[in-house]
């Protein structure tokens, strides 16, 4: 059975960090070991003045990482999320570029989170931070979004061929890059989310286009970041890069059922952002899932182009 750390939010209510990334993995056959960047009540679309709890600060971060090495475990994955602040995440990079470099073959999967459309939800110092652990050489995968990938590049996207020399660029330095949703305005149609998968060495990257469903989802992205890490894992293990193309594209049609399934349950919820009713009748149906995660064919071809 495959091993991996996580390191990303914990919400007691809701699923989105590792709670949304827990169950998906352990119903596909992963032992998921936790630890928790931050405890709060609820995710913070909830409002501001409606999440309780607090940030794991470094101290306490690297007194839980010195126990978890301790241990000695052997990992085959690393999976890092939502971390707040400066010190969190270099206390995390530190301990996982410490396993990676004692074994070249594990996967870590980093999800830069840092906001979206333009708008940061993390400190602002974690830019930096994220750009060198990006440039480390030690990531094998990273799963921004366009806002996400400008920052890590450090120069605005406004077209194709600019995310193209982002992509280009950072290959240097990662080897697969999955951008999860691009700007609205980047292939002109609002009708839809695209979402470009790349990995080095091969030929251009793989753009995937998906109908937007009417709604607020949060956590979307943390799920996407576990199961493609499931995905990949196993392509890798089994060198056969050439179904990267097919791994994104059963990751999505994942995600997309999730998001069916969720918006069953809420017909008539409307979604949106600061609204705590809305909120918690919008959080993934992570459980009501559990016949999503184990996918191994397409049910909807989202490749575009
Ligand atoms: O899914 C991103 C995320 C992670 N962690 C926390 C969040 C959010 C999004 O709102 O609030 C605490």
């Amino acid at each position: 059975m495959p091993r991996v750390l996580a390191c990303q939010s914990h919400v007691v209510h809701g699923y989105v960090g590792n709670k949304a990334a827990t169950f998906p993995l352990q119903c596909v056959g992963w032992d998921v070991d936790c630890i928790n960047s931050v405890q709060y009540s609820n995710h913070t679309g909830y409002g501001v003045d409606k999440v309780f709890g607090s940030k794991t600060d470094a101290d306490q971060l690297s007194q839980v990482f010195d126990g978890v090495m301790q241990m000695k475990d052997d990992y085959d994955a690393l999976l890092s999320g939502y971390m707040p602040n400066r010190s969190t995440l270099s206390c995390m990079a530190e301990f996982y570029k410490n396993i990676k470099k004692q074994k070249a073959d594990l996967l870590w999967l980093l999800d830069p989170v840092m906001g979206d459309e333009g708008q940061l939800y993390v400190d602002e110092d974690v830019i930096p931070e994220y750009q060198e652990i990006v440039r480390s050489g030690l990531v094998d995968i990273i799963t921004p979004n366009q806002f996400e990938i400008e920052l890590l590049y450090g120069k605005p996207i406004a077209t194709v061929s600019d995310l193209s020399a982002a992509i280009e660029e950072l290959h240097k330095f990662v080897p697969v890059i999955v951008i999860t949703s691009c700007s609205p305005s980047l292939f002109n149609d609002p009708k839809h989310i695209y979402s470009v998968a790349s990995l080095r060495g091969t030929y251009q990257p793989y753009v995937y286009r998906v109908s937007v469903i009417e709604s607020y989802f949060t956590g979307v992205g943390d799920m996407f970041s576990a199961m493609l890490l499931h995905q990949l894992y196993y392509m890798f293990a089994s060198k056969k890069i050439e179904l990267f193309h097919q791994k994104t594209n059963i990751v999505l049609n994942v995600i997309h059922k999730v998001l069916e399934i969720t918006k069953q349950y809420s017909a008539n919820a409307k979604g949106s952002m600061g609204d705590a009713v809305s909120m918690k009748e919008l959080e993934l149906r992570v459980v009501e899932s559990i016949d999503c995660y184990e996918c191994s064919s397409i049910d909807k071809d989202f490749s575009f182009g």
